[in-house]
């Protein structure tokens, strides 16, 4: 992690990495989520979705670009300074968005929410729990909407008081601002950092891939209907499987005490 990155991370709560996709890349995700994805009746906040909400599940049986994303050089620099160097992968996924689609509401947004919800940095490093990377498929600017935040908010010792959140959260309010991203780039930000997404502007609809990192002693999403299938095992190397292990951090079974060996090779997903 540069001392840039360091910077901007722990100023804002999330740091833009360029150039981690190809432009093919790019193209070729958005092509197999196209294949996957599926209606969703309700967004996450209970909006009636109406046509403009859809997800993709099991990219990772999809192979490239999706198996290389989850121990990125460029991402795994970033991560494991701010997480710790043994990291999990907690869930691998795509929401596609059309033009005019109800927003994801601000949610998180103060360091007081033990284990998975926190940030504090104690002699020069950073730590934080559950961490977002979003890779941007397509070029976005602040005018199109996606992705949002309170930059800085990570630092928060308070929540916002209940009668405030409608006025202080409003995507589109004073303080929400819309994160501009490269196509290829991905952006990384703390769950800890309040974010949502504002309603999506563009024409051609918003491919939004969005792999979920936890320290691998740590868990927030359940992990049973989140491993990955046999499938997408096979197209993994060794330290790949091993983000999808249980959490916890030694006193393992013999060979594997310190949780640095594959625990899992596949499963069922039923999908
Ligand atoms: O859709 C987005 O860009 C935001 C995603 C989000 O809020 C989340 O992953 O918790």
């Amino acid at each position: 992690m540069t001392e840039r990155q360091k910077y901007l991370f722990d100023l804002q709560g999330f740091v833009v990495v360029e150039d981690v996709l190809s432009y093919d890349e790019c193209d070729m995700a958005i092509e197999k989520i196209k294949a996957k994805m599926q209606p969703m009746q309700k967004t996450p906040d209970g909006y009636d979705a109406n046509g403009t909400w859809y997800n993709a599940g099991n990219l990772l049986e999809d192979g490239q670009p999706f198996t290389k994303l989850i121990d990125h050089p460029g991402l795994y620099e970033v991560l494991s300074e701010i997480i710790n160097p043994m990291l999990r992968l907690e869930s691998a996924y795509s929401f596609v968005r059309f033009k005019g689609c109800p927003p994801f509401e601000i949610h998180g947004g103060h360091r007081g929410g033990r284990v998975n919800f926190r940030y504090y940095v104690h002699n020069s490093q950073i730590n934080t729990g559950l961490t977002v990377v979003a890779f941007a498929l397509q070029d976005i600017t602040e005018a199109d909407g996606g992705f949002a935040c309170i930059p800085g908010s990570h630092k928060s010792d308070f929540a916002v008081p209940p009668e405030d959140r409608e006025e202080l959260f409003a995507v589109g309010g004073p303080l929400v601002r819309n994160i501009a991203m490269p196509k290829g780039s991905a952006t990384l930000f703390t769950e800890t950092l309040a974010h949502g997404a504002a309603s999506w502007q563009q024409d051609e609809p918003r491919y939004g891939l969005f792999y979920k990192y936890n320290d691998r002693a740590a868990i927030y999403h359940d992990q049973n209907h989140r491993r990955p299938s046999q499938k997408a095992f096979d197209m993994m190397t060794e330290e790949q499987k091993c983000y999808f292990n249980t959490a916890w951090q030694a006193f393992g079974p013999e060979g594997r005490h310190r949780n640095d060996v594959p625990e899992f090779d596949g499963m069922d997903t039923g999908e």
